[in-house]
């Protein structure tokens, strides 16, 4: 496997005047921080989060890994927020996903209500538990998950980065097969658009995960856009033959099979998107990119402009004539 396309689009919302939301979109690393605290602090420490992981180089593998980068975040915004008093109490989620290709893994790092996704065969999977109120009260069976959704105390939450010298991480391992799709997202997104919605927004937009990324952010100011909403999107390809992606060689082969899905019926079969695509991931890849110019906006395009020519030329002639 390899890691397929990446978006990532963080948007400040209907309500909040700034966006303390933090991403990082740079393969095989992907993070969502949002931040909290007075003034502009909560920016600070997503933003100090953001940096340290993005630290991250070849040597850093696995749950280990993003944990360590994790913890090394935590003692900086620590630190931060004891040599200057504007900062103090600030602090940040973290979700963190590294993609190891080799392994076909996927290491989850997190803490806090940030979330990670997996949505595999058109079911969304959450991989992280949220470290808040409303998540521990429906672990110990106090509240559903419905009343939680609605809880005026649901964005408290009870774990995060850089409130105490030391933190306690989440850090996971999770396999990765070719079709699934990862998201990663802040509370803004997961408190306004519930997982079918999300499930069915991403599936929407076809395996283009850059127009899923705006979908989401769309459907979240859609609903009242009450926080800051970050989304970073990763989808999963299988390895082509000859290690490269090689996109431009045969997009051909698989425009028949995009066509089929965008005329059919998507949500009845999610299947039919991901399947062509464990085949063959170059097509798939090229099919994608080629969605944007050709097809049959392109092909309206080009008959509108061969009928402009055709209008010149008649006119040409017709200003020939008279004068
Ligand atoms: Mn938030």
């Amino acid at each position: 496997m390899r890691i397929g396309r990446a978006a990532g689009v963080t948007d400040t919302g209907r309500r909040r005047l700034r966006n303390e939301d933090a991403f990082i979109c740079e393969p095989p690393l992907f993070a969502v921080a949002d931040g909290m605290g007075g003034a502009r602090a909560g920016e600070i420490a997503a933003g100090l989060a953001a940096a340290a992981l993005e630290e991250a180089d070849a040597e850093t593998r696995g749950a280990r890994g993003v944990e360590a980068l994790i913890v090394e975040a935590n003692r900086r915004i620590w630190e931060r927020a004891l040599e200057d008093p504007a900062t103090a109490g600030m602090g940040t989620t973290v979700t963190a996903a590294l993609v190891d290709a080799a392994a076909g893994t996927v290491a989850i790092g997190h803490v806090g209500d940030s979330r990670a996704y997996r949505l595999r065969n058109g079911v969304l999977e959450q991989l992280t538990t949220d470290h808040s109120l409303v998540a521990e009260l429906v672990e110990s069976g106090i509240l559903t998950p419905e009343e939680a959704e609605h809880h005026p105390q649901r964005s408290a939450i009870t774990r995060a980065l850089g409130t105490e010298p030391s933190v306690e991480v989440d850090a996971f391992t999770v396999d990765a097969r070719p079709g699934d799709v990862f998201l990663i997202c802040s509370d803004g997104l997961s408190a306004m658009v519930d997982d079918k919605e999300v499930a069915s927004v991403v599936e929407g937009a076809e395996r283009d995960v850059a127009r899923a990324a705006e979908a989401l952010v769309a459907t979240a100011n859609a609903h009242g856009g009450e926080d800051n909403v970050t989304v970073v999107l990763f989808d999963i390809a299988a390895e082509s033959s000859d290690g490269a992606v090689g996109a431009a060689a045969q997009p051909v082969a698989e425009e028949p099979a995009v066509a089929e899905t965008a005329t059919g019926d998507t949500t009845a079969d999610p299947h039919v998107v991901a399947e062509p695509e464990q085949e063959d991931a170059p097509s798939e890849a090229g099919a994608s990119l080629r969605r944007h110019g050709a097809g049959p906006g392109g092909r309206l395009a080009a008959i509108l402009f061969i009928l402009a020519v055709l209008a010149l030329g008649a006119l040409a002639l017709y200003w020939g004539v008279v004068h």
